[in-house]
């Protein structure tokens, strides 16, 4: 913990970019680390904002990661949701999981123009005797149940990236790897405006201590047509056991699903390990399968354990996380990192 340098936000942003942040009221145990909410990215601070309404008035976890990430899923000329970035055939296409304390799951994949995934994904969870509806499918089923199908349009932010991107079409992905040359350009952004990483994990412990967690993403950017990341799929991008803790995870999909990332942290903080020493040993795992093939590339985890200790940890500088906790109060911490 000594090296860990948290971004407590400057009083100037936090007043003009993030008036949203909320005081820890939470009716929780004094002693105790619960209410807890934490999610990735800077994003989050606005997600755990919402979700926090839900935790302080004794809501369950599940709400509160569900609502806390449709604030995201909504926004115009995000990141996430509908105006993200397309696939390299100009489609925006959604993947999302949930997951509650009971081994409950449900999760979507390739889902297009339904503006919350997230919540497809729980009805999947609570509707259908499934856990995962992809593509056209899933559409459907988001539709039988009274989502509403939006528009094809590309958002404005995205539709500018789309064009930039086409001028080369080079599948060169880059996720989430600020300081992979682009490290003068403000977070969220490359050199082209382009968005800088595209999803948010949100996970979750309530008053009656039992665990939730969400995640959410467009996905990589200018991907092929039909690919589907980590962020829907159980075990990989989202994971939680109610009895040890949960994880989740951002960054590079393919490399987070070849280690099964977000169950392998829980298994490792089963063994013992604090949420941040379980997402490292993760990260060290990824370098142990595939070395030098992750220098360009980004992944990162958070984690929360059943006694409220929470961390996030990531294989490249610039990965960031919003943690809301009667001892934290809503801030936005640089994760430790692996490549020094
Ligand atoms: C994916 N893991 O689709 C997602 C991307 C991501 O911030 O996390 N971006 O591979």
């Amino acid at each position: 913990m000594t090296s860990r340098r948290k971004f407590i936000l400057q009083s100037a942003l936090a007043a003009s970019s993030f008036p949203f942040i909320l005081k820890a009221t939470a009716a929780h145990h004094p002693s105790t680390n619960f209410p807890l909410v934490i999610s990735t990215w800077d994003a989050g601070v606005k997600a755990n904002a919402k979700a926090w309404e839900f935790l302080n008035n004794n809501k369950p976890a599940l709400d509160a990661v569900e609502q806390g990430v449709m604030v995201i899923e909504s926004e115009v000329n995000c990141c996430v949701g509908l105006g993200g970035n397309p696939d390299r055939d100009g489609f925006v296409t959604l993947d999302a999981s949930i997951m509650n304390h009971l081994g409950d799951c449900g999760s979507v994949a390739a889902l297009e123009q339904i503006e919350h995934p997230i919540s497809v994904a729980r009805a999947v969870m609570e509707k259908s005797p499934h856990v995962m509806l992809v593509g056209q499918g899933a559409q459907q089923f988001a539709l039988a149940n009274g989502f509403i199908l939006k528009p094809k349009e590309l958002s404005a932010e995205a539709e500018k990236s789309y064009q930039y991107w086409l001028k080369k079409s080079e599948y060169r992905p880059i996720i989430n790897v600020e300081n992979n040359g682009y490290k003068n350009n403000p977070p969220n952004k490359l050199d082209n405006g382009q968005f800088n990483h595209d999803t948010i994990a949100m996970l979750a412990l309530d008053n009656l201590q039992n665990l939730s967690g969400s995640c959410t993403t467009s996905g990589m950017g200018f991907k092929y047509r039909g690919r589907v990341g980590d962020s829907p799929i159980i075990g990989a991008g989202l994971f939680v056991d109610n009895e040890i803790g949960a994880a989740a995870a951002t960054g590079h999909g393919e490399e987070i699903i070849r280690i099964v990332g977000s169950h392998l942290v829980v298994e490792f903080m089963r063994q013992g390990k604090s949420p941040e020493a379980a997402c490292k040993a993760a990260i060290e795992r990824a370098i142990k399968l595939r070395g030098d093939k992750l220098k360009d590339k980004q992944i990162a985890f958070i984690a929360v354990n059943k006694h409220g200790e929470a961390a996030g940890y990531a294989l490249q500088k610039g990965f960031s996380y919003a943690l809301q906790s009667p001892k934290h109060n809503n801030e936005l911490i640089e994760a430790k990192f692996f490549w020094q």
